[in-house]
């Protein structure tokens, strides 16, 4: 079972950042996860803007999440093949992508829906990435089908390196067969596979909450009866994050065994532009690691103002630039779908379309 760190962790002669209880984060630290959460936001924001103003239609984001995400991002073994970490994100997750490198321009290209979309060359809903570059599985709206997919890498992985399989999904998402399958399939006696098990608790599934559908509060309770261990923590704090996901990695990583680790997070817009994506009014994680901040002196107001200056001119230039860029064809409607197969008939060529 991971330790929880019993003294103040401080980092190597730091003596400024932020405490959450016992645990401490370096101001250099604190200054690059704000940076992304504040980076993601604002692109999220300027995406539900796109979805009011015709530049793009329907949108699904993770603002709320940007704590907990930020922090995983960052801590990503990040590359191609089974030596790195796999990722089965769901479609809340940008702010580990934007921690993980990704251009802002990125997201609101797929947001818009134009050929330069490098995740789905303008044919999916947005935050729904893929890059192979980076072992990004497909992002599917369907949602929890990840969770029946990660025991699949996990089980490649498990025989080469420490790289690990990492699967996210909402609390409602829970419910469906494939979160139990993948207990299943990560705990198998003597078949114990690297499986981090992410469950992100908005306490919502659309409109049906939490409370109404779940006798138990946390999900990683349900994997108790398949001796997997599991954490809760808080993902509005990014210094209680950036440990639990540490602890939960390392765990994984060395003892090749799954783990569960569920975040307490808030649905900031809504579920999606179908609800309006109207301000929920709960707790803003970005604000509230603001208010530390400043607290301890690591940021002071001009700077915090700056970055949020950067980040909307950042996410402006975007939508600009991917505005310019062209549409899918009519003529390509058939190609992009398929991969390629030598014997198949109907579909010979190469139809990913997919660096
Ligand atoms: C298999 C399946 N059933 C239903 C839906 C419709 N649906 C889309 S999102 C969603 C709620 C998911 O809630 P949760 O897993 O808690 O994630 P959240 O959106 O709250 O982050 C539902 C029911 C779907 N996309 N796929």
């Amino acid at each position: 079972m991971p330790k929880k760190n019993s003294m103040p962790v401080t980092e190597r002669g730091v003596q400024e950042g932020v405490h959450s209880g016992e645990e401490f984060l370096a101001a250099e630290r604190c200054r690059v996860i704000h940076r992304i959460m504040v980076r993601s936001r604002v692109m999220e924001e300027r995406m539900i803007k796109m979805s009011k103003s015709g530049e793009g239609f329907f949108w699904i984001g993770g603002p709320g999440e940007e704590a907990f995400n930020a922090c995983l991002g960052l801590q990503v073994k990040k590359g191609q093949g089974p030596a790195f970490d796999y990722l089965h994100l769901h479609y809340r997750n940008s702010a580990t992508m934007v921690a993980m490198g990704m251009d802002l321009l990125d997201g609101i290209r797929q947001m818009g829906m134009t050929f330069s979309d490098p995740f789905s060359v303008g044919r999916n809903f947005p935050s729904h990435f893929s890059r192979k570059a980076w072992n990004v599985v497909p992002v599917s709206s369907v949602i929890e089908v990840q969770f029946a997919m990660a025991p699949g890498t996990a089980l490649m992985q498990k025989r080469h390196g420490d790289g690990v399989t990492i699967v996210i999904g909402g609390d409602a998402g829970t419910a469906e067969g494939d979160f139990t399958s993948c207990l299943l399939w990560s705990s198998r006696p003597g078949n114990e596979l690297p499986v981090l098990a992410i469950t992100m608790n908005n306490r919502w599934g659309i409109s049906t909450s939490h409370a109404s559908q779940h006798s138990c509060e946390h999900s990683i309770e349900r994997g108790k009866a398949f001796g997997i261990l599991g954490e809760v923590v808080d993902g509005n704090d990014p210094v209680a994050s950036w440990y639990a996901i540490e602890r939960a990695l390392r765990y994984c990583r060395s003892t090749r065994q799954p783990f569960m680790l569920e975040a307490m997070v808030a649905r900031l817009y809504g579920h999606s532009s179908s609800s309006g994506a109207p301000h929920s009014g709960e707790s803003d994680c970005i604000t509230a690691f603001e208010e530390r901040m400043l607290a301890a002196n690591v940021i002071d107001q001009v700077t915090i103002d700056h970055i949020h200056e950067e980040a909307h001119a950042e996410a402006d230039a975007a939508v600009e630039q991917a505005m310019k860029e062209p549409k899918p064809r009519p003529e390509d409607v058939e190609r992009f779908t398929y991969a390629p197969s030598p014997v198949d008939p109907v579909y010979p060529e190469d139809f990913t379309g997919l660096p």
